[in-house]
């Protein structure tokens, strides 16, 4: 791997994976997208690991997608390289997903990080869809993601302007879990992964599908798929565990079975 390093045991059972083109802020090209394709996918497998934190560094997550390499590109060049379908990949990662996120988060970046399933920010980071300063547009989710969690108006500002948002305003509007000072961003993100890595990794599954649910189909649709993977529960070692440790009062152990 160039452009990504990876430590699947960074802390127990949770993998940190760090972007690592500093000089260029991080901007994501092709063999850094299909780096951490790969690293994601082989994390997801991996039994050892239960959940992933991406970040980049200090100054920038990633300052979008590397426009010296998509500026001689025609349309059907783009239809041709395909990054859909990499994206795509990266989106199905079956566990927890935190981007730990300081100083740039913009265009593909800020989709990157939202693309995740939760945000740390440290009081640094800047979340932008900058696209249209470019003469484009978001294209890997910006205009719906942006537009799920901050609503129709923000979001448009957004992305018609350029315009960046703070990690505090990023935070009051729900676009990142929390802001903490830049020396304690990946120690956060650490600790909430821990948390979420001593629950049930098959019960955290089902559960992070059925939340992303939510962004894609009816509510009746959620419901019934919420439903589903609520039974699904049911058919794992970590459901009688769980269940029989809180009535034995005692920490359940949780094999991911
Ligand atoms: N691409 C390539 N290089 C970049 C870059 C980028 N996005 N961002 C920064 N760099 C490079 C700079 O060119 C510079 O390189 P040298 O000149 O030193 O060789 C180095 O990183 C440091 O940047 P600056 O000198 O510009 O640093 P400053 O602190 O002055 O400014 C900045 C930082 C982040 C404000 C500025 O670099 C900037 O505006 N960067 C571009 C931000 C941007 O427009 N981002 C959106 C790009 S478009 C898709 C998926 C995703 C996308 C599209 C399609 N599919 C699945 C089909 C996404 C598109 C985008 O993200």
């Amino acid at each position: 791997m160039e452009f990504i390093k990876v430590e699947a045991q960074a802390r127990p059972y949770v993998a940190l994976v760090q972007l690592n083109r500093p000089k260029e802020l991080n901007a994501l090209n092709l063999q850094l997208m299909g780096e951490l394709r790969d690293a994601l996918k082989q994390l997801d497998e991996d039994e050892q690991v239960r959940v992933i934190i991406v970040t980049g560094n200090e100054r920038a997550f990633a300052a979008g997608a590397d426009i010296k390499q998509m500026a001689g590109k025609t349309a059907i060049d783009m239809l041709n390289i395909d990054q859909f379908s990499t994206w795509d990949q990266i989106k199905k990662t079956k566990k927890p997903l935190i981007a730990a996120v300081s100083g740039f988060a913009l265009g593909g970046g800020c989709e990157l990080a939202m693309t995740c399933d939760m945000i740390i920010a440290s009081e640094t980071a800047m979340f932008g869809q900058p696209e249209i300063k470019i003469g484009v547009m978001p294209g890997a989710g910006g205009t719906q993601r942006l537009t799920k969690a901050l609503g129709k108006a923000k979001a448009m500002e957004m992305v018609l302007t350029g315009k960046f948002l703070t990690a505090t305003d990023a935070e009051r509007q729900g676009l990142v879990n929390r802001v903490v000072p830049v020396e304690l961003y990946l120690e956060e993100a650490f600790k909430l992964a821990g948390e979420i890595a001593q629950m049930s990794p098959v019960a955290a599954k089902l559960a992070k599908e059925a939340v992303n649910r939510s962004f894609e189909a009816s509510l009746e649709e959620g419901l019934y798929f919420e439903r589903k993977n609520f039974y699904l529960c049911f058919a794992s070692e970590d459901q009688k565990e769980g269940m029989a440790a809180f009535i034995e009062k005692r920490k359940p152990s949780f094999s991911g079975r």
